[in-house]
């Protein structure tokens, strides 16, 4: 083992790394880092990175990975959440292609760097699409917003400030949850607990569980709650549930931070899906709430979203901001103009803006009727058990109750892709694709149980 190594793990190495750069007010000096000499040219077999393990491939966009490795005709990927037409091909939004067309056509237009915040025009139109805009929180100025990279970005510029900044280190995310949450805050310099959220029973809320287990979290500590259309299980609190989580979340200054991923997703209407959010701005509290644009624009790989933090006062925003741009300068600098110049296009004119919503309840619409269609061909074909929650789960995705072996069983048999807790993005799913997609799960329920 080299002198540098220690046994510590790559978790560990990051954390400490943090803390040291978080201990020190002055830049490290070169001087206190250790230097080893190392060959880095010289005989094949003597790298200096032969001690390199090959690491796991990410259990959701691994799907993809061993799906674009199968040379089956059949194969069909419902791993990863992102929506594909009847066809199966994905689909850049008609909107969008407009706005992009607009925006080359447009030659005042340069490829500057945009301030570390990113594009002005994009965090106001985003603060408003997700807050409302008659938003009393926007109009007070006590919204900050900056630009990050898509969800996943806001998520972590969200969590390292709260590391940083706030009293509790401790963030509480729903069990289950998307597979990359506790990463990106554990990364993030937080401690990662869990609060019980799914009745693998009812396949719907463990309501009292969840009350429960925020009930006796430490008072202040960070709670992340899906806005809508909760990943993997498609389950949501309804309105009366979400009202009675404020409530005991205020009285116990637990920190709301939201990710909405999926605006517009869950009931094809924007509006709709940004409730809970909207329940817990108007009482006047502080919340966070990371923003993506990659399913509700179809903009996936332009890699934009926002960060936004409500305060209690203007004077907080704009403190809040200057140390968000602390996170964000030495992490990526700033954000790419492209996809924000895209959905600023589209949010700021109301007939562009409309039809993006047109677009958007159509994608929304054909998820809801593959749901109708999975559900009937599973009853025609008297596959036992109850597949009721397949027509009730909300969002992209349906959390089919299959085990770890039904789903090898589906992949290795039937060419079928998802994720090992049986998840299904529905988004990827066609009429054509559904009686093969019911073949298998009648296969894997009757032959694996
Ligand atoms: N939050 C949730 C709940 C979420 O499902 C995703 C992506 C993200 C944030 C991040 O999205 P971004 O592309 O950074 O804006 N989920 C899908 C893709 C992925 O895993 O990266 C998925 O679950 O399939």
């Amino acid at each position: 083992m080299r002198p540098e190594m220690t046994s510590s793990s790559p978790t560990d190495r990051r954390l400490n790394a943090l803390v040291r750069h978080l201990a020190t007010a002055s830049p490290v000096m070169e001087s206190q880092t250790t230097v080893t000499f190392s060959p880095t040219a010289g005989s094949p077999g003597n790298s200096v990175f032969s001690h390199v393990v090959q690491a796991p491939e990410d259990p959701i966009l691994g799907v993809t990975v061993a799906y674009n490795k199968d040379p089956s005709p059949l194969k069909l990927n419902l791993g990863v959440g992102a929506y594909r037409t009847e066809e199966g091909k994905p689909l850049v939004l008609n909107v969008v292609r407009k706005a992009e067309q607009m925006l080359v056509n447009d030659r005042s237009r340069v490829k500057e760097y945009l301030p570390i915040v990113g594009l002005a025009e994009f965090n106001k139109l985003s603060a408003k699409l997700i807050f409302g805009a008659d938003s009393p929180a926007i109009r007070e100025n006590r919204v900050t917003t900056v630009q990050c990279l898509s969800g996943t970005g806001s998520l972590r510029v969200g969590g390292e400030f709260l590391a940083r900044h706030y009293h509790q280190r401790t963030i509480y995310i729903p069990q289950p949850t998307w597979g990359n949450h506790p990463k990106i805050f554990t990364l993030s310099g937080l401690s990662v607990k869990t609060y019980r959220y799914y009745d693998p029973a009812t396949r719907g809320l463990n309501f009292q569980g969840l009350m429960e287990d925020l009930g006796s979290a430490p008072s202040g500590a960070i709670v992340l709650l899906h806005a809508c259309a909760h990943n993997p299980t498609g389950v949501d609190p309804t309105l009366q549930q979400w009202e009675q989580i404020r409530q005991l979340m205020r009285s116990k200054a637990l920190l709301p931070f939201f990710d909405s991923a999926y605006q517009g997703f869950a009931s094809g209407n924007l509006d709709t899906d940004a409730q809970s959010i909207r329940m817990f701005v108007a009482d006047g509290g502080e919340c966070f709430v990371a923003q993506s644009y990659a399913k509700n624009m179809g903009l996936y790989g332009e890699r934009v979203g926002a960060l936004s933090v409500v305060c209690r006062t203007a004077d907080v925003a704009s403190r809040v901001e200057s140390q968000l741009k602390l996170v964000t300068r030495p992490m990526f600098s700033n954000p790419p103009i492209h996809g924000a110049s895209i959905v600023a296009t589209i949010l700021k004119d109301r007939n562009m803006y409309n039809e993006w919503t047109i677009e958007l309840k159509a994608m929304a619409d054909r998820i809801i009727s593959m749901r109708k269609e999975l559900f009937d061909a599973l009853r025609a074909r008297g596959t036992p058990g109850d597949w009721s929650h397949i027509i009730k789960q909300i969002g992209m995705f349906t959390f089919t109750g299959l085990n770890k072996e039904q789903v090898a069983f589906m992949t290795r048999e039937y060419h079928i892709y998802m994720t090992s807790d049986g998840r299904i993005s529905m988004a990827g799913l066609s009429s054509k694709t559904v009686p093969h997609l019911a073949d298998a799960i009648h296969a894997a329920v009757t032959r694996m149980s």
